[in-house]
């Protein structure tokens, strides 16, 4: 019996149907030869492979030894153990990059502007993530820190230009501290141009401090850490702000005191994007920019993938408007965060909205290369 089976078996799989397909006109073979070998032509694949960035090369940026050069880099920070409200954005990262891979460079012309900028001068690359523990805030950001310091070192195409520019795919809020750092480093005190419908300058003994030291060191509070630390100047601005404060003039206070002015989300219905993107410049004449992205400043309508969300906000066609307009700015690295892909429908819209940031992002980094050293 089982014999029988057997043989019926391997009968089946003789006959096995032979479909032949009739040649189809212009076919080119995706067979191309590398080195005098054969090998199948990947270039401009969307959707095929492991998920980078837009499809960018992946480089492991994180080994030193490492000889590859590039100009702007992407780090992931899968980081949420700082958040107050909905947990879920270690999950942005790899999330951003899903909500990018219908993005191929060679295909890449802005209908806006005509360019492509990924064929101008920059060599752009996916570095994959930082490696954070979930179980100690203060061994995480330490390795973000440490992390960024690493891509950063690295060395670039440019002689004028020799320090790599790093976007970071958040992470929670927090991580935007680790970047600050890092920036410093090589450009000094920067002016941050912070979209979100929260202030994130809270004082750490009113936010999270009363718990424990290092519990003060949250979402809400990395900005005023960054005031503290020197990082950022007395030229930063938010944009997009509507969330309440807790103690009106001590938090507001408190919020001048750590370098910022305010742009509320309404305040766009009277200036206009355009008024929005003058009153930004104006503010960071002259000076190093650092810009964060709280996926939240949009409306839960855009964005509902996000921890802390706040209606009543700017649409994703405001938002990249504005980004987009501040080309020209001295941009010297740039974050999207709060993007937490659990949280969107079906339509993703969230994780599509955050690719384009970073698309905007690398734009404003193409237009302004940035030398190294403090003003
Ligand atoms: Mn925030």
């Amino acid at each position: 019996m089982i014999s029988a089976l057997s043989v019926l078996l391997l009968a089946s799989t003789a006959a096995g149907r032979d479909i032949t397909f009739p040649p189809v006109a212009g076919y080119q073979s995706p067979m191309i030869q590398v080195s005098g070998h054969e090998s199948i032509d990947i270039t401009g694949a969307k959707f095929a492979g492991l998920t980078t960035f837009a499809n960018l090369p992946y480089v492991h940026c994180l080994d030193q030894s490492g000889s590859e050069k590039y100009d702007i880099a992407i780090l992931g920070a899968p980081f949420d153990t700082g958040v107050t409200a909905r947990p879920g954005a270690r999950f942005g990262p790899n999330g951003i990059r899903a909500g990018s891979r219908r993005i191929q460079p060679e295909f890449a012309y802005s209908i806006y502007n005509g360019r492509n900028l990924f064929k101008e001068w920059a060599t752009i690359i996916d570095c994959g993530d930082a490696p954070l523990t979930v179980l100690d805030n203060t061994v995480a950001l330490k390795q973000l820190d440490l992390a960024h310091k690493m891509v950063s070192s690295r060395a670039t195409n440019s002689t004028d230009y020799t320090v790599p520019r790093l976007v970071t795919l958040g992470g929670d809020h927090t991580t935007t501290l680790s970047a600050l750092r890092s920036t410093f480093k090589h450009w000094g005190a920067v002016s941050v141009i912070h979209f979100d419908s929260h202030i994130d300058t809270w004082d750490p003994e009113i936010l999270g401090g009363g718990v424990s030291h290092y519990a003060g060191v949250n979402h809400g509070t990395f900005l005023h850490i960054a005031h503290e630390e020197g990082l950022i100047r007395n030229t930063s601005i938010h944009a997009g702000i509507r969330a309440p404060v807790g103690n009106k003039k001590h938090d507001l206070r408190n919020d001048r005191n750590c370098g910022f002015e305010m742009i509320t989300a309404r305040d766009i219905d009277r200036l206009t994007p355009q008024g929005v993107i003058e009153k930004l410049k104006r503010r960071v004449a002259g000076t190093k920019v650092y810009i964060s992205v709280d996926i939240d400043v949009l409306d839960p309508a855009y964005a509902p993938a996000t921890g802390t969300a706040e209606v009543g906000g700017w649409t994703t066609r405001e938002l990249l408007t504005i980004l987009d307009g501040l080309s020209g700015l001295e941009v010297i690295g740039g974050d999207v965060v709060e993007v937490a892909p659990i949280y969107d429908n079906a339509g993703e819209p969230t994780t599509l909205a955050a690719s384009e940031v970073v698309m905007s992002f690398l734009q404003l980094m193409v237009d302004q290369p940035v030398k190294a050293g403090q003003d």
